[in-house]
């Protein structure tokens, strides 16, 4: 469990006052540094003058380095750190006891001082690289020819931390890219030690540091997501945090790699950039001394952070389209017999999500009372003329109006002028297809079918907001811009209407949630009139 920023502070205090008493001989510490880590921590300001009072006065910690399957990519951007200076790092922060590849040339004298700091019992432990644990002799290391995973279990046993540094330790890496041929695998997977994963390929110097300073400040773990990743480094989509995405709303993409447009700052989404997919600070942190991040320098992210990047993005330099699928994730259907409720089978303990007419999530107390608000403007004609009001978004209509002129032209001669405001999920459906197919929609499976042809797992988001009040409201018109996005991004009709299936799951999730925990309700029950839409939803009923 993570503590509050008051007990992380008591806890540096307290061991402050323990260094005050002992009169040690003070350090020199860069605050600069100190308040470089502390803000990518995410931690206060009033953090960083304790920090460098602790730092001036600690006995830097021994921190063990071993190199398994990986490129030494992790070990480059570690030593491109200024803030603090690589050897004040070493030195001052941490005492770097053993790594692999700086004390090649000390040879077996590194060697047995790694024994040293092993029986010790006292060390922190970085791993870089995968561990082929399998066919362990594929990484074999070393005079006495010990294999990786030896190293990897003789140290981790009495390690006091462990991180694995880098998407190879992580996940596995490049090296386990289909078919894995050594069979690489990241090293949680075989240590019954907790791993704290630090994943990108490499990761900032700054995301290794800050996260072993604070594990030295505090000795405590940092709030982690599920993948024991920190959330203060990887907690948002590095997409929301990049320079050009004020370009990708405007539908001003740079359509090929010698196009001038980069260089203004054009989103790269189109040559095939994953920011959306990808959760990361790199446009906060950045390499090299904070000089630039892929992005930046013109290539788009690939999403190096995340599990299994090497084989389910699709191309490095394509948008994921299923043109460009050699993986083929598709969604199976549910196809074993679905019950298919109606408004007689809700009582005092279930809420039913009804799909026909008005999308709604009932409940029965003293009445029926439907929980969910949901309605936006559904004639297509009507919110591309609403929508183009600010420079983006008139941008991006000119983007679309140029780019798809057939489409723009179809939705302005095949719709009348007249507002209409629906609570129909399907109506979405009707809404969307003439944006990114250029004609009306025939019949709800004609859009379900695009959303199940879809090969990749990962999906492009629609940023719907969920709000829980005395109802929950699901706000999807401020998305409705998305479909325009995509399409001039280069994404298929596949990947939108999977997006859009998908990012509407998530939101009616919320919905049902919330509406089970305020009205304690035990079972959720589902209505459709569409047997695919029903077998598409269906899971949300295990909720
Ligand atoms: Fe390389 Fe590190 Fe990638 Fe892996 O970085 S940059 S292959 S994450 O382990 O050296
Ligand atoms: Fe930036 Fe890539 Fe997102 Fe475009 S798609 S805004 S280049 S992260
Ligand atoms: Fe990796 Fe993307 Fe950052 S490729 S380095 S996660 S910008």
């Amino acid at each position: 469990m993570s503590l509050s920023n008051e007990e992380l502070k008591s806890i540096l205090e307290h061991k402050i006052a323990l260094l005050e008493n002992s009169h040690k001989e003070e350090k020199n510490i860069s605050i600069e540094a100190v308040n470089s880590i502390i803000k990518v921590l995410g931690l206060p300001n009033d953090f960083s003058p304790l920090a460098h009072r602790y730092f001036q006065l600690h006995t830097p910690p021994s921190l063990i380095w071993l190199h398994l399957s990986e490129c030494t990519g992790c070990s480059e951007s570690l030593l491109r750190t200024s803030l603090p200076d690589f050897l004040d790092l070493i030195f001052d922060f941490i005492s770097l006891e053993y790594h692999e590849t700086f004390m090649s040339a000390s040879g077996h004298q590194a060697e047995s001082h790694l024994e040293e700091i092993l029986e010790k019992k006292d060390f922190l432990l970085a791993v870089e690289g995968g561990v082929c644990a399998i066919d362990p002799f594929f990484l074999t290391i070393g005079a006495h020819g010990e294999n990786g995973y030896e190293i990897l279990q003789k140290c981790a046993k009495n390690a006091k931390t462990i991180f694995a540094m880098g998407t190879c330790s992580s996940y596995g890496g490049i090296q386990a890219a289909h078919p894995n041929p050594t069979k690489s695998i990241g090293i949680s997977k075989v240590l019954e030690e907790k791993v704290i994963n630090i994943p990108g390929c490499p990761p900032s110097d700054v995301n290794i540091i800050a996260t072993l300073c604070f594990y030295i400040l505090f000795e405590q773990d940092m709030a982690l997501d599920e993948q024991n990743r920190p959330l203060a480094f990887y907690g948002k989509c590095l997409h929301d945090l990049c320079e050009r995405k004020a370009e990708f709303e405007a539908g001003n993409f740079a359509q090929s790699f010698n196009d001038e447009n980069i260089k203004q700052g054009y989103c790269l989404f189109k040559v095939g950039c994953k920011g959306p997919y990808a959760y990361n600070n790199c446009p906060k942190v950045k390499f090299n001394s904070k000089t630039s991040w892929p992005v930046a320098a013109g290539h788009g992210c690939i999403a190096c952070s995340e599990e299994n990047f090497w084989d389910d993005f699709g191309f490095y330099e394509k948008p994921m389209s299923n043109e460009f699928a050699y993986n083929d994730f598709s969604i199976t259907l549910n196809n074993k017999v679905v019950y298919n409720a109606s408004s007689n089978d809700l009582n005092s303990q279930n809420i039913l999500l009804e799909f026909s007419n008005n999308t709604s999530i009932f409940y029965q107390n003293e009445t029926k009372t439907n929980f969910l608000d949901f309605s936006f403007e559904a004639n297509p004609k009507v919110f591309l003329n609403n929508f183009a009001k600010t420079k983006i978004a008139i941008t991006l209509v000119q983007n679309y109006q140029e780019q798809f002129k057939t489409y723009y032209d179809f939705i302005q001669t095949n719709y009348n002028d007249e507002s209409k405001i629906s609570n129909n999920i399907q109506d979405l459906f009707y809404f969307i297809y003439p944006f990114i197919c250029g004609e009306k929609l025939k019949y709800i499976d004609e859009f379900l079918n695009l959303a199940l042809a879809y090969k990749f797992k990962h999906p492009s988001k629609f940023d719907f907001k969920t709000t829980i009040n005395e109802q929950a409201k699901i706000d999807v018109s401020k998305s409705l811009r998305m479909p325009l996005i995509y399409i001039l991004g280069g994404l298929d009709k596949e990947a939108i209407a999977f997006g859009l299936i998908f990012s509407l799951k998530e939101h009616l999730k919320q919905a049902l949630k919330a509406c089970k925990n305020k009205h304690n309700k035990e079972q959720i029950l589902i209505h459709s009139n569409n047997e695919t839409l029903l077998k598409l939803f269906w899971d949300l009923t295990s909720i």
